[in-house]
């Protein structure tokens, strides 16, 4: 069986992603639409080697007799066009964070929780935030051996985070600093070049960064509703690659070796710790790949039962459009798309 599939935001950086995802890993695609703003219609944007698709306008986009819909456009745009296209039959896997917190919108990462799929109730699947899905994938085999109570996580977010005018604005910015242009700051806070920024999304009244809330309460969704997290959200600039340096307090006694032998044989990760001069993956490397890559992984003899790593994965892979297109490919193999 094969799928009419269309993907909404398709000229973004994490829609071409998309795209090129759903060609590479062979989705059984009978039809794409590649969707858009007003603006884009019309453009052209490759499928896989051999086909172009013409944007279409996502405004007047007609969804009925569509299987699925990958959204990237934004979350003010998804709240209009997702519960439309949902309502024409099409399933939605809405990379946004409009409805990951919503309680009937299951939100997945297919090798931590896709039986939640079977609870979707109204044709939306939600994917999370970029830094929650690397982390759950990372963690995942760890809960289930020492059952995580606390997370502790520093991040350092790659440009990409903020889509294609964020890697604009790091590449202007260093290039400029070599002839001496004064910084143009648009897309982030502070200058981003040759600089790290404490602060991704809107403050909270606590204090917390939006971001860093839904690093806890995204976590809590997926994982386990029991595990408090405190997260610090920050800024690099590197183009492409989140990291993430974590520590965890669990329940049971951890042991090294066993946490070592349940990360080499899960799903979506690969241990790289060779405790050597780079013996560890750094964000450059994980550029293009699928894996959440684990490295530095140590007790904490700080708090009882402590567990420290070090965890990089590509944002725009792992953290958003692959992860899209395994909901997808999780949806297919539970029979839950095209009935
Ligand atoms: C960033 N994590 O790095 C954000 C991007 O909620 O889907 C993704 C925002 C989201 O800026």
């Amino acid at each position: 069986m094969s799928y009419r599939v269309a993907v909404a935001g398709a000229t973004g950086a994490v829609g071409r992603e998309l795209l090129r995802i759903l060609a590479e890993r062979e989705f059984p695609v009978s039809e794409v639409a590649a969707l858009a703003s007003a603006r884009s219609t019309g453009q052209e944007i490759s499928f896989g080697e051999k086909k172009v698709l013409k944007v279409q306008n996502l405004d007047t986009f007609d969804f009925t007799g569509w299987d699925i819909a990958l959204f990237s456009p934004g979350a003010s745009v998804s709240a209009i066009h997702a519960p439309r296209a949902a309502a024409a039959g099409c399933i939605v896997i809405d990379n946004t964070s409009q409805f990951r917190m919503e309680p009937d919108v299951p939100l997945v990462v297919p090798e931590v929780n896709a039986g939640a799929l079977r609870k979707m109730k109204r044709n939306i699947v939600a994917n999370p935030n970029c830094s929650t899905a690397q982390m759950v994938v990372a963690l995942k085999p760890l809960h289930d051996l020492f059952t995580i109570r606390r997370i502790v996580v520093s991040t350092y977010q790659a440009v990409s985070g903020a889509g294609k005018d964020g890697m604009d604005e790091l590449f202007t910015q260093t290039k400029g600093s070599f002839v001496n242009d004064p910084p143009t700051v648009a897309q982030f806070t502070k200058q981003i070049a040759f600089n790290v920024i404490p602060h991704i999304d809107r403050f909270m009244e606590d204090g917390a960064t939006k971001e860093e809330w839904k690093m806890a309460v995204e976590t809590r969704k997926i994982l386990d509703p029991d595990i408090a997290v405190f997260a610090t959200c920050v800024r690099v600039p590197v183009f492409i690659g989140h990291s993430e340096a974590i520590s965890i307090e669990c329940e049971k006694p951890v042991d090294l070796e066993k946490a070592r032998a349940a990360l080499r044989a899960a799903e979506g990760v690969v241990l790289r710790d060779e405790r050597d001069d780079g013996g560890y993956v750094t964000p450059i490397e994980c550029v293009g790949e699928d894996a959440t890559y684990v490295s530095r992984l140590r007790i904490d003899p700080t708090v009882p039962n402590g567990l420290g790593l070090w965890c990089v994965s590509d944002n725009l892979r792992k953290g958003a459009a692959l992860n899209a297109v395994q909901i997808a490919e999780a949806l297919v193999a539970m029979k839950l798309v095209g009935a």
